[in-house]
């Protein structure tokens, strides 16, 4: 399927003689992630100024589930072996939504084959691969391959205000962010195992799922990095029904960390898949010596602002309705207050990642970025470990 933006880009078709073509999009992974990729690429272009791209091929295991996929969710063709798609010609970005344990070989092979190459988050399910596709994506960057990790919600257009609001300066200077990431879908015991349950596959649980998006959110919100953190772990429930009988859960169903930011600011972290009631609640609260922010996912159009400026008798927090054309990417949607959703983001993503490619602009988040979530990640889990020592972070 290909865009209705743009009909040309610089990609020359390998036997067209220079004659430009559409970019080339791989998809690899059909559950929720490639569902919710797949969405933005056949928006984006409806909706947004980009370059010309074709919806080419979907990636699976299983090859009737990858074909009906790939029919339904306006794919041209579906493949199950990664390794052809990402040395055909006509493939010019892979976009990796598989499990963390495949991140790391598919986007360092995808890499030196020349494609550019977003990635699900978290980075990689260790820091050993993550240093390994940071690698990758510095040399491809040099040759002009660009490479981009999907934390998301850095996209929900309420939290891009929020970070240009205290990059402006409206916070004055930020003293403390509380960042809470709670949800319920594995609080039944009777909820099966899965490979988000094995260390071995999913590398942790809430842990890398969820507080990589709250640590991610904490730096890109702050612009700063974390320098310190303390930790622990908790798994409520240590076993969870198998094909074959019950079996071991190897990670966390819940974490918590302390992070100390280089310029001072202290964070809390707070992350559960066991939290019932709390669907998909992503809440942060950012203080600063000028002014509050505060933001909940389940009401994602909204950004709660305290101006502590202003006389003490009128201050109060205001709800701000992002659906504003002047705020960040609603002028592609509706007119005001015709609020959009969690998706949104998505599509919001695959803008900017094919804006980054079109201008040749290195996107963010970038790996690097991604990297240096995982890093903290990594100090909580060994804070976590050593029972409440504080655990130095280094960013290089
Ligand atoms: C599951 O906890 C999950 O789907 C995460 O993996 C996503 O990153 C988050 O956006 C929603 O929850």
């Amino acid at each position: 399927m290909e865009s209705a933006a743009h009909p040309t880009h610089s990609t020359t078709d390998a036997g067209g003689a220079g004659r430009p073509r559409p970019l080339g999009i791989a998809a690899i992974g059909y559950a929720f992630m490639g569902k919710a990729h797949s969405n933005a690429w056949r928006n984006v272009g409806s909706f947004f100024d980009v370059p010309a791209f074709e919806q080419k091929v979907l990636v699976g295991r299983n090859a009737d589930e990858v074909a009906e996929a790939a029919r339904l969710y306006g794919w041209a063709e579906s493949a199950t072996d990664w390794r052809d798609v990402i040395a055909r010609d006509d493939i010019d970005i892979v976009d990796i939504c598989a499990p963390g344990w495949l991140h790391a070989e598919i986007a360092v092979a995808a890499l030196e084959a020349g494609k550019h190459v977003l990635v699900e988050k978290p980075l990689a399910n260790t820091l050993g691969e993550s240093e390994a596709m940071v690698a990758a994506a510095q040399a491809a960057r040099a040759r002009g391959v660009q490479s981009m990790v999907g934390f998301t919600y850095r996209r929900v257009p309420a939290l891009t205000l929020a970070r240009d609001l205290i990059a402006e300066g409206r916070l004055g200077t930020v003293r403390q962010v509380r960042a809470s990431y709670l949800q319920d879908w594995l609080a039944d015991e009777a909820t099966p195992m899965s490979w988000r349950l094995r260390k071995e596959s999913a590398g942790s649980g809430a842990l890398g799922d969820t507080a990589s998006h709250a640590v991610d959110q904490v730096q890109y919100l702050l612009g700063d990095t974390v320098t310190e953190v303390s930790g622990r772990l908790h798994t409520f429930i240590t076993e969870r029904p198998g094909p074959d009988g019950p079996e071991p859960v190897t990670v966390d169903d819940a974490a918590w960390a302390t992070l100390t930011l280089a310029g001072g600011a202290v964070a809390s972290v707070e992350v559960s898949r066991v939290a019932l009631g709390r669907k998909n609640a992503l809440e942060i609260e950012v203080f600063g010596t000028d002014g509050s922010l505060r933001f909940d996912l389940e009401n994602p159009n909204e950004l709660y602002f305290l101006d502590g400026t202003v006389p003490v008798r009128e201050q109060g927090f205001s709800r701000i309705l992002v659906t504003e054309p002047e705020h960040p990417y609603l002028s592609a949607w509706w007119p005001q207050g015709h609020v959009i959703g969690w998706e949104h983001a998505f599509t919001h993503q695959a803008h900017d990642f094919l804006s980054a490619i079109a201008t040749g602009t290195p996107p963010s988040p970038s790996f690097e970025e991604g990297l240096s979530v995982q890093r903290v990640l990594a100090g909580i889990e060994e804070s976590a470990a050593a029972k409440s020592a504080v655990v130095t972070v280094t960013n290089s």
